[in-house]
């Protein structure tokens, strides 16, 4: 139960004036997490926190986090003042809860100070670096899933491991350390939205590695662990608004809160070398296989998301609780749901449809404000898995896709960087420059359209195995690029 501290900043010293009880947070890290944003304070580091607290009721050391920011110094300058505490709150429909969460140490600058992060990899006491740093962060190509070598970051990592540049190329010139210190096995658990994240994060590490050197990704595969996981907690950008009403209602000033909604899950693939936090004591799944939960919350619940973040937003909807009111917009998301459920392997029926129903609750809650806009970005990476691998399947069976097929329009049309009543907005994305230039180039609609659907290779590939879908993407894109005011 948090007291209530008129204005109070929150830090170490002010910490038990909070929240009565505590642990020891001075021991070495066993953790290092790389992207240390909304969605891992809200997620793994309340689940770390809580299960500290159990650990220390029972005279077991605490897993404590070591934060790594890559580029940017907005986590750092919040938590490092808070000795890494921060406030976590779950909304739900009626009333939120609070909590003060201990289990970060600190947040380094590892772009700033690479050595660290190096260091800190290949630590013996480290026994976990987990990650979030967002589908793109892999520094795989969309489609091939190869290295992608046209961005500057990943090819100056296969250049050289001294200073690396991205999270992957941190891995393998970590991993190459903790090689040569013989400080033993490791356990890299990815916990972003991929399909199969764990075996997509190995191939990146295993490819840097054994460009650089084909003895260290051998003792790659031996020595270290890539397990899949399924994450799942709606954690919206924090904003100025939230800050202030965190001060306002609970007395706290806390740069680095954590506003999120009650629901979480995380369901980890039990395979792990060196020691194994016991997070399953504080409500996480170890299974032999996550595949089914993974597929079930990319094609659920991000395709749906993603649906109302194009459609909603070229109707100009701001938030995900507005858009799914619409009676428009949430019968697409029952057609989506209807269409992405036949790809599932649950055979019990009545699993997805209390899943689905539990969605919508969360959808519908009027307290997270989570905007539409931040689940539009990156939209290229994340159509794949959400979207496009239920829409093959049901191609490979010859079924129809329309609603599947109308968020890959909604998506086409989001490139023009308008909404359908004109509103300009800036398209955040890997290839938001190429597809805009394209478009850009093409004198009419038509050709704009064939010149996207070329470049953007997941979508080509599909058009290359099933032609006949070409009619019924167009259809969709000219609908609604039919609605859209001049
Ligand atoms: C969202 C996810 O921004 C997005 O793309 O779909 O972050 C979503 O909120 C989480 O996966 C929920 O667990």
């Amino acid at each position: 139960m948090l007291n209530r501290l008129s204005g109070a900043v929150l830090h170490n010293d002010t910490l038990r004036k909070f929240q009565t009880s505590d642990y020891s947070r001075d021991l070495p890290c066993r953790v290092v997490h790389i992207g240390v944003g909304a969605f891992h304070r809200a997620h793994q580091a309340l689940y770390f926190d809580q299960m500290n607290e159990i650990l220390a009721s029972t005279g077991e050391d605490p897993w404590m986090i070591q934060g790594v920011s890559l580029r940017t110094d907005t986590a750092l300058h919040q938590l490092n003042p808070q000795d890494g505490l921060f406030l976590h709150v779950a909304r739900g429909h009626q009333g939120s809860s609070e909590r003060i969460v201990r289990s970060i140490k600190s947040v380094i600058h590892a772009g700033r100070d690479p050595e660290a992060l190096i260091e800190l990899i290949a630590a013996a006491d480290t026994q976990l670096v987990t990650l979030t740093i967002t589908e793109k962060g892999y520094g795989l190509e969309v489609g091939s899933n190869e290295l992608n070598t046209l961005d500057a970051a990943v090819s100056a990592d296969l250049d050289s491991l001294l200073e690396p540049q991205t999270a992957i190329g941190f891995l393998a010139a970590g991993l190459r350390r903790r090689r040569a210190m013989e400080h033993g096995p490791l356990t890299i658990l990815s916990c972003d939205n991929l399909s199969n994240n764990g075996r997509q994060c190995r191939h990146a590490v295993l490819s840097l590695a054994r460009h650089h050197d084909p003895a260290l990704a051998a003792w790659i595969e031996e020595a270290v662990s890539f397990p899949c996981s399924m994450v799942d907690r709606i954690a919206p950008a924090v904003t100025t608004e939230d800050l202030t009403w965190v001060e306002s209602h609970l007395s706290v000033q806390d740069q680095a809160v954590a506003i999120t909604e009650r629901f979480s899950q995380w369901v980890i693939e039990d395979n792990f070398k060196g020691e194994k936090p016991p997070l399953d004591r504080v409500g996480v799944e170890y299974s032999k296989d996550v595949t089914e939960w993974e597929h079930r919350k990319l094609r659920l619940l991000n395709a749906a998301h993603s649906a109302m973040a194009y459609m909603g937003g070229l109707l100009e909807f701001e938030y995900v609780h507005e858009a799914v009111d619409d009676a428009v917009i949430a019968s697409l998301v029952r057609d989506i749901w209807r269409e992405a459920r036949t790809t599932l392997d649950d055979a019990d029926s009545s699993v997805l449809d209390g899943y689905c129903q539990s969605l919508i609750t969360r959808f519908k809650n009027p307290h997270l404000n989570h905007r539409l806009f931040q689940i539009a970005m990156d939209g290229s990476q994340k159509l794949p898995q959400r979207v496009l691998a239920p829409l093959r399947e049901r191609l490979v069976r010859g079924q129809a896709s329309p609603a599947l097929t109308q968020v890959v329009a909604a998506w086409l049309v989001w490139q023009w960087g308008r909404t359908l009543s004109g509103k300009t907005f800036e398209v955040q994305d890997p290839w938001a420059h190429q597809l805009g230039q394209l478009i850009e180039e093409s004198q009419t609609a038509d050709r704009a359209f064939d010149a996207l659907v070329t470049a953007f290779e997941p979508i080509a590939d599909l058009l290359t195995a099933h032609p006949s879908w070409r009619e019924e993407l167009y259809h969709q894109f000219k609908r609604l690029l039919d609605r859209a005011e001049p």
